[in-house]
């Protein structure tokens, strides 16, 4: 018997337990075998990570207090009252962490310069002993065949700024130190993001309080900190330009993925268009260089105050827009949604109040999370983040700034970390990356977040989100199983 359906097999099977005794039948189930899944030729694979996260050395170098220093300490705000004043202690093992990198063979890796390092007061004089920090990391890296791409603002804020985001100034000390550092490091980095995730730093910071410096403002206080937010980015971007012509110029942000429930058109349509209102004050604004009207009539006398010039130069051209890509959204079209979000009562969908024309699915109770209560598992988010913003905004570039997950990850007797939760998170991501890519959109690279584990801000070492398990007891890294798929992902420029 051969070619059977697995509908026949079904049948057999059930006539053969039946029938106790008789031999099994001889069948093929061949199924074709699609291709490999390979990623384009010269796609960029690396691991991310962020200075406070993993450099501990908070009064070496020269370092200045920043925002999380003092966060960090502020008793209750974090999880087991964990601080970044030790982390992976990275200051002193970058050597060691290059390593990890060559090993997984990384073709580039994404960190964060601490700007009280190199601005220990936020402005003023510079202090060569933090530069020299990062031309020692550029280096090990550059002699390892690892690209950096650099992120110049990953949360840690100079403590000595005053106000913090609440004042213009430091938009204009942001375009000050960006523009420095460019200068200074653009021999060795040819990738720079100006800042990441600007609803982490504006919103959790001073809106819901859990990130430093933990401040609750009114919602106009708040729209002018994200306005400072994104202006930083935009003068950072001329700063960096002036000073680095040839350095690529990007974003990373954590823009909200709109996942269309249905992949029929008018949900897609629905996702498309939910993408630009949700992400309003933020990525749409820096790719249109203008605050969506609705946005504008949605927050009335709670919207920003603009200065002249400040939307052109947050409206900049970009080399690259970088997408951190944890969870989705599911849309759907629902035309009863008015523009304010109220919805009709009827149901209906009347044109003279030109209705948002979508509405968000609540997550049910049984819906998945990895082992951070927000992480919601659905991979193919990381298809629609790619889809949504080039259909919309056509950017030139696009990379995955940061995917990954955390996992309750424990070390067996035998010493092995075998985080299958979080391969099949990777893998299932991944494969929906290769769908973006196999349909032509310009996506160049992926960066796992993260490389090892670290101080997962207010949830301290209490979240492991690594490929590398650390010990911070004492500083020793192992590959976690992800770690070696990873690899063997990398070798092959495919799916494994
Ligand atoms: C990224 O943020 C960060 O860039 C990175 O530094 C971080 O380590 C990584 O992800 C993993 O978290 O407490 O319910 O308000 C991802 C976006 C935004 C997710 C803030 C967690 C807090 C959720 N993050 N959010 S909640």
């Amino acid at each position: 018997m051969t070619n059977i359906t697995r509908r026949q097999f079904g049948k057999v099977a059930a006539t053969t337990t039946a029938l106790a005794g008789v031999a099994l039948p001889e069948f093929s189930l061949a199924q074709p075998k699609s291709a490999p899944r390979q990623f384009p030729p010269g796609f960029l694979w690396g691991c991310a990570t962020a200075a406070y996260q993993i450099e501990g050395g908070v009064r070496e170098g020269g370092r200045g207090a920043s925002n999380w220093d003092l966060f960090s300490h502020s008793p209750g705000k974090i999880a087991n009252g964990d601080t970044g004043d030790v982390a992976d202690d990275s200051y002193h093992l970058y050597k060691e962490d290059v390593r990890l990198l060559k090993e997984l063979g990384a073709g580039a890796y994404r960190l964060s310069i601490a700007w009280p390092r190199i601005f220990p007061n936020g402005t003023g004089q510079p202090n060569a002993a933090g530069l020299d920090y990062y031309k020692r990391v550029l280096d090990e890296l550059l002699a390892n065949n690892i690209a950096p791409f650099v992120t110049l603002f990953h949360w840690d804020l100079p403590a000595a700024l005053p106000g913090g985001w609440q004042s213009r100034s430091t938009a204009l000390a942001y375009a000050d130190y960006a523009g420095y550092v460019a200068r200074q490091l653009s021999d060795r980095v040819r990738h720079f993001m100006t800042t990441n995730e600007f609803s982490s730093f504006t919103d959790l910071g001073y809106s819901s309080g859990l990130f430093a410096p933990g401040l609750k403002l009114s919602p106009a206080e708040v729209n002018q900190v994200r306005h400072h937010g994104i202006l930083a980015h935009g003068l950072g971007v001329e700063a960096i330009r002036a000073n680095a012509p040839a350095a690529q110029v990007g974003v990373a942000e954590n823009v909200t993925v709109c996942v269309p429930v249905i992949e029929d058109s008018a949900n897609i349509e629905a996702a498309r268009r939910a993408t630009r209102e949700e992400n309003a004050p933020f990525l749409t604004a820096v790719l249109e260089g203008a605050y969506a009207e609705s946005y504008l009539k949605r927050e009335g006398a709670n919207a920003p105050h603009v200065e002249p010039g400040d939307m052109k130069a947050i409206g900049s051209r970009l080399d690259f827009v970088g997408l951190n890509v944890y969870s989705p959204v599911y849309i759907r079209a629902d035309g009863s949604v008015r523009a304010d979000g109220s919805v009709r009562a009827d149901g209906s969908n009347r044109a003279e109040d030109s209705g948002r024309g979508y509405a968000i699915e609540p997550y049910p109770a049984s819906y998945p999370r990895m082992a951070s209560p927000w992480l919601y598992l659905g991979p193919e988010c990381i298809y629609w983040a790619v889809r949504n913003v080039c259909d919309l905004w056509h950017p030139k570039a696009v990379y995955i700034t940061e995917n990954g997950c955390s996992a309750d990850d424990v070390v067996t007797p035998a010493g092995r970390i075998e985080d299958i939760d979080r391969l099949m998170y990777l893998r299932n991501h991944l494969t929906h990356l290769e769908r973006a890519t196999a349909e032509g959109f310009p996506v160049k690279g992926y960066f796992l977040w993260s490389l090892m584990d670290n101080f997962e801000w207010a949830d301290g070492f209490s979240k492991r989100f690594g490929i590398y398990y650390v010990d911070f007891k004492t500083q020793h890294r192992i590959p976690k199983l992800s770690a070696e798929w990873y690899r063997e992902v990398i070798a092959r420029n495919a799916l494994v």
